[in-house]
C-alpha cells in the first residue's frame, strides 16, 4: 500500500490546500493529512479547530485520514509506514523553502521522496497568512476557503461579509 503524508500548519485550511489534497490523494492509496505546528509561526486556530475544519473540507475524498503531529516530520512519516511527502508549490518564493526541506528530508532518510504538486492557477495567490489578514480586515473570502472556514474566520474576527 502506497501511503503519502501531506504535512502543513493549515492555519486555516484554504481551497489551495484542498486542491492539493484532492490531487495528492489520487497519487497514493492513502493520504494522511498531518496537521503540525510550524515552530516559526504563531497560530490563529488551535490544532483541534484546524483538524475540524479540514475534516469538514475533505468529506468528498475517500482515501484521506487526518492526524496531528509534532517533532520531526521524517520520524512521523516512517511511523506511518509512508514513503512519500506531498507538498504544494506556488510561486518561486515557495521553491527555495521547499527545496531546502526536501533536501533535509532526503538527508535524513534516503527512501522518503518529496513530491511537489503545482498549485492550481485559481489558487496560486492564496496563502493562510493572506487569508488571516483578509479576514481580520473584513475582506471577502468567497471561493478562497471552504464555507465553514469562512464562517469560523468571520466569528473569530467578528466580521460578516455578505
Ligand atoms: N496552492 C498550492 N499549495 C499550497 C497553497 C496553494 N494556494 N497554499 C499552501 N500550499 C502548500 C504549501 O506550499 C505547503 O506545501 C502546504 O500547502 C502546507 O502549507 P502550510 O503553510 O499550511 O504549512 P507549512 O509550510 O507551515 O508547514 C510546515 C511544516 C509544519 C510541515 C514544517 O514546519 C514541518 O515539517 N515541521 C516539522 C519539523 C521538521 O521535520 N523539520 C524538518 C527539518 S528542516
Amino acid at each position: 500500500m502506497r501511503i503519502g503524508v501531506c504535512p502543513g500548519s493549515f492555519d486555516p485550511v484554504t481551497n489551495g490546500h484542498v486542491d492539493i489534497f484532492e490531487r495528492g490523494s489520487r497519487l497514493v492509496d492513502k493520504l494522511i493529512i498531518a496537521v503540525s505546528s510550524n515552530p516559526n509561526k504563531n497560530s490563529l486556530f488551535t490544532m483541534e479547530e484546524r483538524v475540524e475544519m479540514i475534516r469538514n473540507s475533505v468529506k468528498h475524498i475517500p482515501n484521506v485520514e487526518i492526524d496531528c503531529t509534532g517533532g520531526l516530520l521524517n520520524e512521523y512519516v516512517k511511523s506511518k509506514n509512508a514513503t512519500i511527502i506531498i507538498r504544494g508549490l506556488r510561486a518561486l518564493s515557495d521553491f527555495e523553502y521547499e527545496f531546502q526541506r526536501a533536501l533535509f528530508a532526503k538527508y535524513l532518510d534516503d527512501d522518503i521522496e518529496t513530491v511537489f504538486i503545482m498549485t492550481n492557477n485559481k489558487y496560486s495567490f492564496v496563502s493562510s497568512t493572506g487569508i488571516r489578514e483578509l479576514a481580520k480586515f473584513g475582506g471577502k473570502l468567497d471561493g478562497l476557503v471552504p464555507d465553514d472556514v469562512k464562517e469560523k474566520l468571520e466569528e473569530r474576527f467578528n466580521t460578516v461579509h455578505n
